[in-house]
């Protein structure tokens, strides 16, 4: 392990609402990612590095130690599972629900529900936990889609304003979590780099609280 502290963040909402936070811990980034091509970027401190990648991919990266602390959704996190990985912070940013969601003219469902998401694990999980039959159909975006086409019954998917939803005539049916981003720490950068973990964590929780 080197003494570079990384950081993985994804584009968009994340890298937004992550910024204010690592202000506070005095870290700026040198590049603005959405102007610059690069995935690695340089920040105001020599030995701090922001990688930027896609938001399912941050776990994996903390993880396996690729990054040593990381900014995912509790969606991303539930999904992934928790292994290798410490979860000391909700950042309390990019907040949403998780939720199922069918078609606002529902017709009766013959036969097994078939339910459209990228949240496999979490959408198996939550119907099996009701006793409900269900076959899973993975996608990687666009679920909204499904129903309309006639792939599926149901979609699991983050819900903000619920507008995506109503636009494709789709209504938000069950609650499944709270989301909200969380920090993640690789648990063997936990250890060795303890002191300037431990700091960060206290610098974006103070951020957080005020
Ligand atoms: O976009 P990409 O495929 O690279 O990955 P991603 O969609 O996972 O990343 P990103 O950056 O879009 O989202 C990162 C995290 O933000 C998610 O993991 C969630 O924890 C959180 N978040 C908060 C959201 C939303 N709000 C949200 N509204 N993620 C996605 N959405 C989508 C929603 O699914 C819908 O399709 O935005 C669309 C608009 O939402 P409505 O309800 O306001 O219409
Ligand atoms: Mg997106």
């Amino acid at each position: 392990m080197s003494d570079t502290l990384t950081i993985a963040l994804s584009k968009g909402r994340i890298f937004k609402e992550t910024l204010p936070l690592l202000a506070h811990a005095d870290i700026y980034p040198i590049d603005d990612p959405d102007k610059s091509r690069k995935l690695i970027l340089d920040t105001n401190h020599d030995n701090i590095k922001l990688v930027i990648i896609r938001a399912t991919d941050v776990p994996t990266y903390v993880q396996y130690g690729a990054a040593d602390v990381g900014v995912a959704g509790k969606d991303v996190l539930m999904e992934h599972g928790g292994e290798g990985l410490y979860e000391p912070l909700d950042l309390k940013i990019a907040k949403c629900r998780l939720m199922t969601a069918g078609p606002v003219d529902d017709q009766p469902i013959k036969g097994r529900l078939r339910v459209a998401t990228k949240f496999v694990n979490t959408a198996k999980r939550f119907y099996a936990e009701k006793g409900i039959q269900v076959e899973v159909i993975k996608l990687y975006g666009s679920m909204e889609l499904a129903p309309l086409v006639g792939l599926a019954d149901r979609i699991v998917d983050v819900v903000d304003t619920g507008n995506t939803l109503k636009a494709n005539g789709l209504t938000p049916l069950e609650h499944i979590a709270d989301i909200s981003s969380r920090l993640v720490v690789n648990k063997a950068a936990m250890k060795m780099k303890h002191h300037r973990v431990k700091q960060l964590i206290e610098r974006i929780a103070e951020a957080v609280n005020s």
